[in-house]
Protein backbone atom coordinates (compact mmCIF):
# COMPACT_ATOMS: atom_id res chain seq x y z
CA UNK A 1 0.00 0.00 0.00
CA UNK A 2 1.51 3.34 -0.84
CA UNK A 3 1.35 5.79 2.25
CA UNK A 4 0.23 9.41 1.83
CA UNK A 5 1.67 12.37 3.52
CA UNK A 6 0.50 15.86 3.98
CA UNK A 7 3.05 18.42 4.48
CA UNK A 8 2.15 21.79 5.89
CA UNK A 9 5.73 24.11 5.27
CA UNK A 10 6.49 22.02 2.51
CA UNK A 11 7.82 25.70 0.75
CA UNK A 12 10.06 26.17 3.98
CA UNK A 13 13.51 24.64 4.89
CA UNK A 14 12.11 21.77 6.62
CA UNK A 15 9.37 20.83 4.68
CA UNK A 16 11.75 20.87 1.74
CA UNK A 17 14.32 18.27 3.06
CA UNK A 18 11.06 16.36 4.50
CA UNK A 19 9.76 15.95 1.09
CA UNK A 20 12.34 14.80 -0.51
CA UNK A 21 13.27 12.41 2.25
CA UNK A 22 9.04 11.14 2.20
CA UNK A 23 9.27 10.80 -1.66
CA UNK A 24 12.59 8.64 -1.64
CA UNK A 25 10.86 6.18 1.07
CA UNK A 26 8.17 5.63 -1.64
CA UNK A 27 5.62 8.09 -0.66
CA UNK A 28 2.32 9.71 -2.05
CA UNK A 29 3.55 13.56 -0.97
CA UNK A 30 1.01 16.17 -0.56
CA UNK A 31 2.02 19.74 0.49
CA UNK A 32 -0.01 22.88 1.50
CA UNK A 33 1.03 25.98 -0.56
CA UNK A 34 0.12 29.05 0.13
CA UNK A 35 -1.07 31.63 -2.66
CA UNK A 36 0.81 34.61 -3.25
CA UNK A 37 2.24 36.95 -6.36
CA UNK A 38 5.20 35.55 -7.01
CA UNK A 39 5.85 31.91 -6.75
CA UNK A 40 7.61 30.86 -3.82
CA UNK A 41 8.65 27.16 -4.58
CA UNK A 42 12.59 27.73 -5.09
CA UNK A 43 13.73 25.10 -2.13
CA UNK A 44 11.10 22.45 -3.93
CA UNK A 45 11.12 23.80 -7.68
CA UNK A 46 14.03 20.70 -8.85
CA UNK A 47 11.95 17.89 -7.33
CA UNK A 48 10.61 16.49 -10.26
CA UNK A 49 8.62 13.58 -9.16
CA UNK A 50 5.13 12.51 -9.70
CA UNK A 51 3.73 11.46 -6.23
CA UNK A 52 4.57 15.38 -5.35
CA UNK A 53 1.08 16.90 -5.29
CA UNK A 54 0.69 20.90 -4.12
CA UNK A 55 -2.21 22.22 -2.78
CA UNK A 56 -3.44 25.87 -2.23
CA UNK A 57 -4.77 26.30 1.40
CA UNK A 58 -3.57 28.39 4.70
CA UNK A 59 -3.39 26.80 8.43
CA UNK A 60 -5.76 30.19 9.44
CA UNK A 61 -8.09 29.25 7.05
CA UNK A 62 -10.13 26.14 8.47
CA UNK A 63 -12.01 25.35 5.82
CA UNK A 64 -9.54 24.53 3.26
CA UNK A 65 -7.56 22.31 6.04
CA UNK A 66 -10.64 20.62 6.41
CA UNK A 67 -11.18 20.14 2.41
CA UNK A 68 -7.61 18.98 2.33
CA UNK A 69 -7.51 16.15 4.76
CA UNK A 70 -11.09 14.88 3.81
CA UNK A 71 -9.40 14.54 0.33
CA UNK A 72 -6.27 13.36 0.47
CA UNK A 73 -7.13 10.97 3.69
CA UNK A 74 -3.35 11.33 5.06
CA UNK A 75 -1.90 8.62 6.94
CA UNK A 76 0.90 10.82 8.14
CA UNK A 77 0.35 14.51 8.41
CA UNK A 78 3.18 16.87 9.23
CA UNK A 79 2.48 20.05 10.37
CA UNK A 80 5.76 22.36 9.82
CA UNK A 81 3.45 25.15 8.53
CA UNK A 82 4.64 28.04 10.78
CA UNK A 83 4.92 32.31 10.63
CA UNK A 84 8.86 30.92 12.75
CA UNK A 85 10.78 34.07 13.00
CA UNK A 86 10.68 34.68 16.51
CA UNK A 87 11.28 38.52 16.14
CA UNK A 88 8.69 39.11 13.83
CA UNK A 89 5.99 37.45 15.87
CA UNK A 90 6.78 40.35 18.43
CA UNK A 91 5.57 42.36 14.92
CA UNK A 92 2.13 40.28 14.24
CA UNK A 93 1.42 38.59 17.39
CA UNK A 94 -2.01 37.79 16.91
CA UNK A 95 -1.46 36.44 13.12
CA UNK A 96 1.33 34.08 14.90
CA UNK A 97 -0.99 33.01 17.10
CA UNK A 98 -3.79 32.18 14.94
CA UNK A 99 -1.24 30.25 12.51
CA UNK A 100 1.11 28.40 15.01
CA UNK A 101 -1.38 28.07 17.65
CA UNK A 102 -4.53 27.54 16.27
CA UNK A 103 -3.49 26.05 12.68
CA UNK A 104 -2.42 22.54 14.90
CA UNK A 105 -5.80 22.33 16.82
CA UNK A 106 -7.22 23.01 12.99
CA UNK A 107 -5.61 20.62 11.67
CA UNK A 108 -5.77 17.89 14.57
CA UNK A 109 -9.66 18.57 14.53
CA UNK A 110 -10.07 18.24 10.87
CA UNK A 111 -8.35 14.79 11.19
CA UNK A 112 -10.49 13.86 14.22
CA UNK A 113 -13.58 14.84 11.80
CA UNK A 114 -12.76 13.08 9.14
CA UNK A 115 -12.44 9.57 11.51
CA UNK A 116 -9.55 8.40 9.54
CA UNK A 117 -6.41 6.60 10.92
CA UNK A 118 -3.53 9.04 10.54
CA UNK A 119 -0.66 9.99 12.40
CA UNK A 120 0.30 13.34 13.18
CA UNK A 121 3.70 15.43 13.67
CA UNK A 122 3.70 18.83 15.22
CA UNK A 123 6.74 21.20 14.83
CA UNK A 124 7.19 22.04 18.30
CA UNK A 125 10.45 24.03 19.59
CA UNK A 126 13.25 24.89 22.24
CA UNK A 127 11.91 28.45 22.07
CA UNK A 128 8.60 26.49 24.65
CA UNK A 129 11.46 26.46 27.11
CA UNK A 130 12.41 29.77 26.81
CA UNK A 131 13.57 31.31 30.14
CA UNK A 132 14.18 27.95 31.79
CA UNK A 133 18.13 27.37 32.24
CA UNK A 134 20.02 24.47 30.18
CA UNK A 135 19.85 21.58 29.43
CA UNK A 136 16.81 21.26 28.11
CA UNK A 137 14.90 17.73 27.85
CA UNK A 138 11.50 16.88 27.31
CA UNK A 139 10.69 17.27 31.32
CA UNK A 140 12.43 21.01 31.60
CA UNK A 141 9.04 23.26 32.69
CA UNK A 142 8.33 26.05 30.03
CA UNK A 143 8.78 28.96 29.91
CA UNK A 144 8.19 30.83 26.49
CA UNK A 145 9.62 34.53 25.96
CA UNK A 146 7.90 35.16 22.24
CA UNK A 147 4.19 35.42 21.20
CA UNK A 148 6.09 33.12 18.67
CA UNK A 149 7.00 30.44 21.81
CA UNK A 150 3.63 31.21 23.26
CA UNK A 151 1.38 30.05 19.93
CA UNK A 152 4.31 26.93 20.04
CA UNK A 153 3.59 26.26 23.35
CA UNK A 154 -0.67 26.52 22.82
CA UNK A 155 -0.02 23.83 19.53
CA UNK A 156 2.18 21.86 21.93
CA UNK A 157 -0.23 21.29 24.47
CA UNK A 158 -3.22 20.61 22.08
CA UNK A 159 -1.45 17.83 20.31
CA UNK A 160 -1.19 16.09 23.82
CA UNK A 161 -4.65 16.84 24.68
CA UNK A 162 -5.78 15.45 21.04
CA UNK A 163 -3.29 11.98 21.73
CA UNK A 164 -5.20 11.62 25.36
CA UNK A 165 -8.80 12.72 24.91
CA UNK A 166 -9.51 11.25 21.42
CA UNK A 167 -6.42 8.55 20.97
CA UNK A 168 -4.71 10.79 17.80
CA UNK A 169 -1.21 9.19 17.05
CA UNK A 170 -0.35 12.12 17.81
CA UNK A 171 4.01 13.24 18.54
CA UNK A 172 5.76 16.53 19.10
CA UNK A 173 9.11 16.72 17.89
CA UNK A 174 10.73 19.42 20.37
CA UNK A 175 13.74 20.82 18.04
CA UNK A 176 16.13 22.78 18.38
CA UNK A 177 17.66 25.36 15.97
CA UNK A 178 18.85 23.62 12.80
CA UNK A 179 19.89 24.93 9.52
CA UNK A 180 21.30 24.84 6.19
CA UNK A 181 21.88 26.28 2.88
CA UNK A 182 18.20 26.35 2.84
CA UNK A 183 17.30 28.23 5.90
CA UNK A 184 15.38 31.70 5.59
CA UNK A 185 18.50 34.27 4.84
CA UNK A 186 16.96 36.67 7.88
CA UNK A 187 17.82 33.98 10.69
CA UNK A 188 20.92 34.31 12.19
CA UNK A 189 23.14 31.32 10.84
CA UNK A 190 21.82 31.71 7.44
CA UNK A 191 22.08 35.75 7.89
CA UNK A 192 25.97 35.32 8.69
CA UNK A 193 26.86 33.09 5.89
CA UNK A 194 25.49 34.86 3.70
CA UNK A 195 27.37 38.08 5.06
CA UNK A 196 30.79 36.36 4.85
CA UNK A 197 30.24 34.97 1.42
CA UNK A 198 29.50 38.94 0.54
CA UNK A 199 32.61 40.31 2.01
CA UNK A 200 34.64 37.54 0.63
CA UNK A 201 33.46 38.60 -2.87
CA UNK A 202 34.08 42.10 -2.48
CA UNK A 203 30.07 42.60 -2.71
CA UNK A 204 29.64 44.34 0.62
CA UNK A 205 32.22 45.46 3.47
CA UNK A 206 30.24 44.81 6.85
CA UNK A 207 27.49 43.16 8.75
CA UNK A 208 24.87 44.65 11.16
CA UNK A 209 23.67 42.03 13.85
CA UNK A 210 21.88 42.09 17.44
CA UNK A 211 22.72 40.44 20.79
CA UNK A 212 26.35 37.99 20.33
CA UNK A 213 26.05 37.07 23.79
CA UNK A 214 22.45 34.39 23.03
CA UNK A 215 23.48 30.18 22.82
CA UNK A 216 21.99 28.06 20.98
CA UNK A 217 22.19 24.65 19.66
CA UNK A 218 22.85 24.57 15.99
CA UNK A 219 22.09 21.50 14.40
CA UNK A 220 22.13 20.35 10.32
CA UNK A 221 17.95 20.45 9.12
CA UNK A 222 18.77 17.40 6.69
CA UNK A 223 19.37 15.10 10.03
CA UNK A 224 16.26 16.38 12.11
CA UNK A 225 13.56 15.66 9.34
CA UNK A 226 14.73 12.05 9.65
CA UNK A 227 14.06 12.38 13.70
CA UNK A 228 10.28 13.46 12.08
CA UNK A 229 9.82 10.75 10.57
CA UNK A 230 11.20 8.40 12.98
CA UNK A 231 8.83 9.60 15.75
CA UNK A 232 5.57 8.48 13.56
CA UNK A 233 7.48 5.18 12.60
CA UNK A 234 6.99 3.94 16.89
CA UNK A 235 4.37 1.69 18.17
CA UNK A 236 3.86 4.71 20.45
CA UNK A 237 3.52 8.19 20.38
CA UNK A 238 5.18 10.70 22.21
CA UNK A 239 7.24 13.85 22.27
CA UNK A 240 11.00 13.26 21.88
CA UNK A 241 13.72 16.27 21.85
CA UNK A 242 16.10 16.85 18.66
CA UNK A 243 19.39 18.10 19.50
CA UNK A 244 23.27 18.01 19.14
CA UNK A 245 23.65 18.74 22.72
CA UNK A 246 26.33 21.69 21.73
CA UNK A 247 25.98 25.19 22.38
CA UNK A 248 27.75 27.96 21.32
CA UNK A 249 27.35 31.60 21.70
CA UNK A 250 26.02 33.69 18.66
CA UNK A 251 29.67 35.51 18.93
CA UNK A 252 31.32 32.04 18.22
CA UNK A 253 29.24 31.07 15.41
CA UNK A 254 30.14 34.34 13.62
CA UNK A 255 33.99 34.06 14.48
CA UNK A 256 33.66 30.32 12.93
CA UNK A 257 31.87 31.42 10.09
CA UNK A 258 34.36 34.24 9.24
CA UNK A 259 37.73 32.39 9.98
CA UNK A 260 36.78 29.57 7.65
CA UNK A 261 36.98 32.34 4.45
CA UNK A 262 40.31 33.55 6.07
CA UNK A 263 38.54 36.96 8.05
CA UNK A 264 38.77 38.44 11.21
CA UNK A 265 35.18 38.80 12.18
CA UNK A 266 35.62 41.92 14.77
CA UNK A 267 36.71 44.16 11.33
CA UNK A 268 33.36 43.40 9.62
CA UNK A 269 30.58 42.78 12.22
CA UNK A 270 28.54 46.20 13.71
CA UNK A 271 26.22 45.92 16.40
CA UNK A 272 22.45 47.25 15.32
CA UNK A 273 19.61 47.37 18.09
CA UNK A 274 16.93 46.97 15.54
CA UNK A 275 18.12 42.99 15.42
CA UNK A 276 17.23 42.66 19.40
CA UNK A 277 14.50 41.20 20.91
CA UNK A 278 11.91 42.56 23.52
CA UNK A 279 12.67 39.52 25.41
CA UNK A 280 15.46 37.33 24.53
CA UNK A 281 15.66 33.22 25.26
CA UNK A 282 19.21 33.32 26.68
CA UNK A 283 20.79 30.27 26.29
CA UNK A 284 19.42 26.55 24.47
CA UNK A 285 21.62 23.75 24.92
CA UNK A 286 19.42 20.59 24.28
CA UNK A 287 19.40 17.06 26.19
CA UNK A 288 18.43 14.63 22.78
CA UNK A 289 19.08 11.31 25.39
CA UNK A 290 15.47 10.22 24.69
CA UNK A 291 16.00 10.52 20.75
CA UNK A 292 19.05 8.66 20.60
CA UNK A 293 17.60 5.86 22.97
CA UNK A 294 13.92 5.08 21.90
CA UNK A 295 14.04 6.12 17.91
CA UNK A 296 17.58 5.52 17.69
CA UNK A 297 18.79 9.18 16.30
CA UNK A 298 22.09 11.23 16.93
CA UNK A 299 23.05 14.68 15.42
CA UNK A 300 26.16 13.93 13.07
CA UNK A 301 26.81 17.78 12.26
CA UNK A 302 27.94 19.80 15.07
CA UNK A 303 27.75 23.65 15.00
CA UNK A 304 31.02 24.09 13.62
CA UNK A 305 31.11 21.97 11.05
CA UNK A 306 27.67 23.13 9.93
CA UNK A 307 28.83 26.85 9.99
CA UNK A 308 31.55 25.53 7.56
CA UNK A 309 29.58 23.67 5.20
CA UNK A 310 26.79 26.65 5.12
CA UNK A 311 29.86 29.30 4.51
CA UNK A 312 30.73 27.14 1.45
CA UNK A 313 27.64 26.53 0.26
CA UNK A 314 26.69 30.55 -0.01
CA UNK A 315 30.17 31.24 -1.46
CA UNK A 316 29.66 28.62 -3.81
CA UNK A 317 26.01 30.00 -4.91
CA UNK A 318 27.03 33.68 -5.03
CA UNK A 319 30.22 33.20 -7.24
CA UNK A 320 27.69 31.58 -9.52
CA UNK A 321 25.75 34.43 -9.37
CA UNK A 322 28.09 36.86 -9.99
CA UNK A 323 29.16 34.85 -13.27
CA UNK A 324 32.65 34.52 -11.17
P1 LIG B 1 10.39 28.13 7.43
O1 LIG B 1 10.12 29.51 7.90
O2 LIG B 1 11.54 27.89 6.51
O3 LIG B 1 9.09 27.58 6.68
C1 LIG B 1 7.81 27.84 7.17
C2 LIG B 1 6.78 27.26 6.24
O4 LIG B 1 5.47 27.54 6.74
C3 LIG B 1 6.82 27.82 4.82
O5 LIG B 1 6.52 26.79 3.90
C4 LIG B 1 5.70 28.86 4.85
O6 LIG B 1 5.15 29.11 3.58
C5 LIG B 1 4.70 28.12 5.71
N1 LIG B 1 3.67 28.99 6.26
C6 LIG B 1 3.82 30.17 6.90
N2 LIG B 1 2.64 30.69 7.25
C7 LIG B 1 1.70 29.82 6.83
C8 LIG B 1 0.28 29.80 6.87
N3 LIG B 1 -0.41 30.79 7.43
N4 LIG B 1 -0.37 28.74 6.33
C9 LIG B 1 0.33 27.72 5.75
N5 LIG B 1 1.68 27.69 5.68
C10 LIG B 1 2.35 28.73 6.21
O7 LIG B 1 10.52 27.20 8.73
P2 LIG B 1 11.43 25.91 8.99
O8 LIG B 1 11.35 25.03 7.83
O9 LIG B 1 12.74 26.36 9.52
O10 LIG B 1 10.68 25.25 10.23
C11 LIG B 1 9.63 24.31 10.04
C12 LIG B 1 8.77 24.26 11.29
O11 LIG B 1 9.55 23.87 12.40
C13 LIG B 1 8.14 25.59 11.68
O12 LIG B 1 6.88 25.30 12.25
C14 LIG B 1 9.08 26.14 12.74
O13 LIG B 1 8.39 27.01 13.60
C15 LIG B 1 9.49 24.85 13.43
N6 LIG B 1 10.80 24.85 14.04
C16 LIG B 1 11.90 25.20 13.32
C17 LIG B 1 13.16 25.11 13.87
C18 LIG B 1 14.37 25.49 13.09
O14 LIG B 1 15.42 25.69 13.73
N7 LIG B 1 14.32 25.59 11.77
C19 LIG B 1 13.34 24.62 15.26
C20 LIG B 1 12.11 24.24 15.91
C21 LIG B 1 10.90 24.35 15.32
P3 LIG B 1 5.79 30.25 2.60
O15 LIG B 1 6.98 29.58 1.95
O16 LIG B 1 4.67 30.52 1.68
O17 LIG B 1 6.19 31.40 3.47
P1 LIG C 1 15.83 31.75 16.91
O1 LIG C 1 16.69 31.96 15.58
O2 LIG C 1 15.27 33.02 17.43
O3 LIG C 1 16.69 30.95 17.83
O4 LIG C 1 14.60 30.88 16.35
P2 LIG C 1 17.42 33.24 14.97
O5 LIG C 1 18.38 32.70 13.98
O6 LIG C 1 16.44 34.25 14.48
O7 LIG C 1 18.19 33.88 16.22
C1 LIG C 1 19.19 33.16 16.91
C2 LIG C 1 19.87 34.07 17.92
O8 LIG C 1 20.66 35.04 17.23
C3 LIG C 1 20.43 36.33 17.78
N1 LIG C 1 20.73 37.35 16.77
C4 LIG C 1 20.08 37.53 15.60
N2 LIG C 1 19.04 36.85 15.04
C5 LIG C 1 18.62 37.26 13.82
N3 LIG C 1 17.59 36.59 13.22
N4 LIG C 1 19.17 38.32 13.17
C6 LIG C 1 20.21 39.03 13.70
O9 LIG C 1 20.69 39.99 13.10
C7 LIG C 1 20.70 38.61 14.97
N5 LIG C 1 21.69 39.06 15.78
C8 LIG C 1 21.70 38.29 16.86
C9 LIG C 1 18.96 36.28 18.20
O10 LIG C 1 18.67 37.33 19.12
C10 LIG C 1 18.90 34.88 18.79
O11 LIG C 1 19.36 34.89 20.10
C11 LIG C 1 14.83 29.83 15.43
C12 LIG C 1 13.61 29.75 14.50
O12 LIG C 1 13.90 28.83 13.47
C13 LIG C 1 12.39 29.27 15.25
O13 LIG C 1 11.33 29.02 14.33
C14 LIG C 1 12.74 27.97 15.98
O14 LIG C 1 11.63 27.51 16.70
C15 LIG C 1 13.92 28.19 16.90
O15 LIG C 1 15.02 28.61 16.11
C16 LIG C 1 14.33 26.92 17.63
Amino acid sequence: MVKRAFVTGITGQDGSYLAELLLEKGYEVHGLVRRSSTINRGRIDHIADPDLHLHYGDLTDGVSIVNLIHAIEPHEVYNLGAQSHVKVSFEMPEYTASTDGIGALRLLEAIRAAEIDCRFYQASTSEMFGASAPPQNETTPFHPRSPYGAAKLYAHYVTTNYREAYGVFACSGILFNHESPRRGENFLTRKVTLGVAAIVLGVRDSLQLGNLDAVRDWGYAPEYVEGMWRMLQQDEPGDFVLATGQGRTVRQFVQTAFEHAGLDWEQYVTHDEQYERPTEVHSLIGDPSRAREVLGWKAETDPDQLARLMVDADIEQLRRLLGS
